[in-house]
């Protein structure tokens, strides 16, 4: 080794020269699993519900890789799979009043919020029939019927509709929430902070649910936040921070419900933290050289938030093998006929180019 990367070898934080011990960390801090959780609250209509949505965002997100890699989808992915227990928990308290603002990775969001997978999947493939008309693709999903705010290109640019919405409701005195979705890098951004601050003093019915996959692009987690845990930072704003174990869908219905019943009573923000991990690479063509092959990360890596929740539906006396069996086939073929309609559906009119781009 010569001696400038000697130095610049010295200059790395001792937090990314143990990769291994930081991540255990970070799992072993506290976190809120489905031991604990309140099972009477899943019924067993409910629990199928979760389990087909799980499956749709699962069968839906392995659609779009498919189609992807095989060029027939412009653009750029940004994949959900893995990260399906924290939309499903949360969505499942929702109904079409609510709002939910998203982020780059929001296949997900969209799926459990309600969104139909036919425009959805015709939008990505920038086809007429989608829901923005074929000309905002996968990172400008939004369906305003369905409460879906949209999708969002900027990282964090989901905070301030979020609060705007939320700050609607109130002065509206209905009983509507709205939910924040953000990854671990948004925390970063100021608009976070200024978002929390607000949202906590005016008590708006709002609840941020950070889904921290450990990694923002290639930056992990643990290099660039100040605060080990992103729930910790809640008590700046005067709100409760909570972790939950965002593969565990039942642990995240549970503390969801909680600040969504909090929120509709008035009572204002929460934060909530998943800890999770995203199957794929940031994007669809990252090379992934950042993640981990082996130890304690790639341990966590392939826990399948899927399997947790089929364990648990059986455990519980919730579903049965071949009842999940059934549903897991009806949500292929859900995703096959939405394949089927957007790759069926015309390409938007080049006469239509500057049409609802700009507000008459
Ligand atoms: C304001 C802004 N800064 C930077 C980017 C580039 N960028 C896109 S996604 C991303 C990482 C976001 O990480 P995180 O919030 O953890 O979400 P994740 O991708 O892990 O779901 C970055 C830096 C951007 N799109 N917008
Ligand atoms: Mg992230």
């Amino acid at each position: 080794m010569n001696e400038k990367a000697k130095d610049q070898a010295k200059e790395v934080p001792k937090s990314i020269t143990n990769v291994d011990t930081a991540f255990q960390e970070l799992i072993d801090l506290e976190v809120h699993t489905s031991v604990d959780t309140k099972v009477k609250e899943i019924t067993k209509e409910k629990a199928s519900e979760m389990y087909k949505n799980m499956e749709d965002i699962r069968n839906f997100e392995e659609n779009v890789r498919r189609f992807f890699t095989a060029g027939e989808i412009p653009g750029f992915v940004h994949l959900y799979a893995g990260q399906e227990a924290i939309a499903t928990g949360v969505s499942a308290h929702l109904t079409d009043d609510d709002y939910i603002t998203s982020t780059h990775r929001g296949h997900g969001h969209c799926i459990a919020k309600g969104g139909d997978l036919k425009p959805m999947m015709a939008e990505i493939f920038g086809k007429e029939t989608g829901l923005g008309k074929g000309k905002g693709g996968s990172m400008h999903i939004a369906d305003l019927d369905k409460g879906i705010l949209g999708a969002n290109g900027m990282v964090g640019g989901g905070f301030g509709i979020a609060v705007g919405a939320a700050m609607r409701n109130k002065y509206k005195k209905n009983d509507s929430v709205v939910i924040c979705f953000f990854g671990d890098g948004a925390a970063n951004e100021g608009l976070f902070h200024e978002s929390l601050n607000m949202a906590s003093i005016w008590k708006l019915p709002i609840v941020f649910v950070n889904e921290n996959n450990f990694f923002a692009e290639a930056t992990p987690q643990w290099y660039s936040s100040a605060s080990k845990t992103i729930a910790e930072r809640a008590s700046a704003y005067d709100m409760p921070g909570v972790r939950v174990n965002g593969k565990d869908t039942a642990a995240v219905f549970d503390i969801a419900g909680e600040a969504i019943e909090r929120a509709r009573k008035g009572e204002g923000p929460t934060l909530i933290e998943c800890v999770t991990y995203r199957n794929y690479g940031h994007f669809e063509g990252d090379n992934i050289s950042y993640k981990a092959v082996s130890g304690k990360e790639k341990e966590w890596a392939i826990v399948d938030p899927i399997e947790v929740f089929r364990e648990y539906a059986i455990e519980h006396g919730l579903l049965t093998e071949d009842e999940l069996d059934k549903l897991k086939e009806e949500s292929k073929q859900h995703v096959a006929d939405a394949v089927d309609f957007a790759k069926e559906s015309p390409e938007p009119d080049p006469e239509t180019l500057y049409t609802d781009v700009f507000a008459d």
